[in-house]
């Protein structure tokens, strides 16, 4: 049964993971795969941003560091905000050390990221014992992980073997691991009975990249042509030039999201 004519819904039903469970029932009861990248630096625009969006979006991205009047008011905001609109946090940290040292980074510092972020993610370049780390913290909270097995921007070195390696190895985690950054939902690696999420960054509809190496592809390339299951947007929606167009740029991409959905399910 390929998962790809699968509606997100019928896909809940058979995920064993709470909290992807409760993504793919979110994504269609609010009829969005798109996840937006609130990349701003000030405090109060991000919990700006996030109430506007809050009801075209199924995950909120953040990059929490680069924030630079953090505080964990900033957050329990956020945590609200995700109860009132129903999305998912998702903090994109992309952990890249040994299994004790993201432990650390994961639980504490500053961000204390996992007692607030639904979803982060991790490089498989340290080896298993990075998923081995992360879930000692993760996993009694029902937090849950994607790996990076493949980067948007130009000339990245996740490719061929190394992605191959990194399904494999999201394979023996799959209490913890739900799925990948990437940007092809892998077909070729043997058999897909785990059913994966597929998050996919770099995605725009008016221009083709940056000047720092960037790539963007379009909702439909991603969704119809890739299979992956969810479009992430940063610039494309909160480089506006006012709210009332951010709030329409979100729903032009929600529903070009959508639309490529529902033209792979075949409805
Ligand atoms: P943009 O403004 O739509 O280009 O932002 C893309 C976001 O996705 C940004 O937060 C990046 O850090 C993030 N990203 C990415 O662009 N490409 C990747 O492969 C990964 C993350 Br992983």
């Amino acid at each position: 049964p390929s998962f790809l004519t699968q509606t997100y819904t019928e896909r809940a039903k058979v995920n064993n993971n709470a909290c992807a469970k409760k993504l793919l029932e979110l994504m269609d009861k609010k009829k969005t795969n798109l996840s937006v990248a609130i990349d701003v630096t000030k405090k109060a625009d991000i919990i700006r941003i996030a109430d506007i969006l809050g009801p075209y979006i199924c995950v909120l991205k953040t990059h929490i560091d680069i924030v630079e009047d953090f505080d964990m008011e900033l957050v329990e905001t956020l945590k609200k905000l995700a109860e009132k609109h129903e999305f998912l946090i998702f903090e994109d940290r992309k952990f890249a050390d040994i299994g004790n040292t993201v432990k650390h980074q994961y639980e504490g510092g500053v961000y204390k990221i996992a007692s607030w972020s639904d979803i982060t993610n991790a490089h498989p370049i340290p080896g298993e014992g990075i998923i081995k780390g992360l879930k000692e913290v993760g996993l009694p909270l029902n937090r849950a992980l994607l790996l990076l097995a493949e980067m948007s921007s130009k000339g990245s070195l996740a490719k061929g073997q190394y992605t191959l390696d990194t399904i494999e190895m999201a394979k023996r985690n799959t209490d913890f691991v739900i799925g990948f950054i990437g940007q092809n939902r892998i077909y070729d690696n043997g058999d897909d009975s785990q059913d994966f999420l597929y998050l996919t960054p770099g995605v725009g509809l008016e221009t083709k990249g940056d000047s720092l190496g960037q790539q963007y592809r379009t909702p439909h390339q991603v969704i119809v042509e890739s299979g992956c299951d969810i479009i992430i947007v940063g610039r494309g929606v909160y480089g506006a030039k006012d709210d009332a167009e951010i709030k329409e740029r979100a729903e032009k991409y929600r529903k070009a999201g959508w639309d490529a959905y529902l033209e792979r399910i075949g409805q």
